[in-house]
């Protein structure tokens, strides 16, 4: 079987945590290079309309978000360093503190700091996505410390955790948990001038960031989207189906559901028939003239669903 097609562009902290997982897992993938912005017409035609990065592609398999692209990578293969003596379960228990603290606090400071620096359109896409309607980019800079604050208390949580257990979340074995970690301190110190003095204190998470680093990024061939979309044409999608949990929301398999991520985004709805659900993934069946039908997978923590 090819390696996996990985959708991302170099600067994204969230593709970052994936390139990480890619190198403890010592995995090859493909990578196709996305714009960092949208329109991103080469992407949409998989992902119906989710415009986030990254996105994961085997085949006709299209996976939507780090979490979900997390798991499958464990399943992929089961006996890689990145889960092989962790519980999978609590490295993406963690993931989502990384989502919901590490990273939304990490993602204000690096915005707030490059506003008037960044290009305006940039910072107003972002805004759209990670701030609440109606910002003002006085109210971001006065919050600042506030936010700081936070940030501190979260590695502060992580440092000491490290120093009692280190040198990686799981002790000797780098585990996807450390790429939860480590992909905002690269984020942090690669796009703030305030990161690395802000990190320095952290003696374990510096000393974990020495470690991950030196493992890279897996192997990776560059492809074309073109070449990705031709692989979604070719293929026919694997995932499971069925409704396979006893709280189903009303939900029934075939109906058409709209997806999107929580909070009062900018971020489009994706809309699609239900294929599978279960406590953790939701999987809808899509189709597009560019890349015939394709299975499009989202986790079910932190994203709304609803019937059409
Ligand atoms: N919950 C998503 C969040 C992804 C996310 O917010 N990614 C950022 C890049 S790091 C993004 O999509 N920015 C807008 C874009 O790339 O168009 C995940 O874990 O994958």
């Amino acid at each position: 079987m090819l390696p996996p097609i990985f959708h991302h562009y170099p600067q994204s902290p969230i593709a970052e945590k994936i390139r990480i997982t890619f190198g403890i897992m010592g995995m090859e993938w493909q990578s196709v290079q996305i714009p960092r912005i949208p329109p991103k017409p080469l992407l949409m035609p998989l992902t119906g309309g989710y415009r986030r990065t990254p996105v994961l592609q085997l085949g006709a398999d299209i996976f939507c978000d780090s979490q979900t692209i997390a798991w499958q990578l464990g399943l992929q293969n089961s006996n890689a360093p990145a889960y092989q003596l962790s519980n999978k379960s609590l490295e993406l228990i963690l993931g989502s503190f990384g989502e919901a603290i590490l990273f939304s606090l990490s993602v204000r400071v690096v915005l707030t700091t490059s506003m008037g620096k960044a290009p305006e359109e940039f910072i107003k896409d972002r805004g759209s996505l990670y701030f609440e309607p109606g910002w003002t980019v006085e109210e971001m800079k006065n919050s600042l410390p506030s936010i700081l604050l936070q940030l501190q208390a979260a590695f502060d949580l992580i440092n000491h955790h490290l120093l009692e257990n280190g040198p990686f979340i799981n002790g000797d074995i780098p585990s996807y948990s450390d790429a939860v970690v480590q992909h905002c301190v690269w984020f942090l110190c690669g796009r703030w001038e305030g990161g690395i003095d802000f990190i320095k204190p952290f003696d374990a998470v510096c000393k974990q960031r020495e470690a991950i680093a030196s493992l890279g990024h897996g192997i990776s061939h560059d492809i074309s989207a073109e070449q990705a979309l031709e692989t979604a044409t070719k293929n026919i999608p694997n995932a499971p189906m069925g409704i396979n949990c006893k709280f189903t929301g009303g939900l029934r398999r075939g109906q058409q559901v709209k997806i999107r991520p929580n909070g009062r985004t900018s971020d489009p709805d994706v809309i699609g028939a239900l294929r599978y659900l279960d406590e953790t993934v939701i999987i809808i069946d899509y189709e597009h003239e560019e890349t015939g039908q394709v299975a499009i997978h989202f986790p079910v923590l932190g994203y709304q669903i609803s019937a059409l």
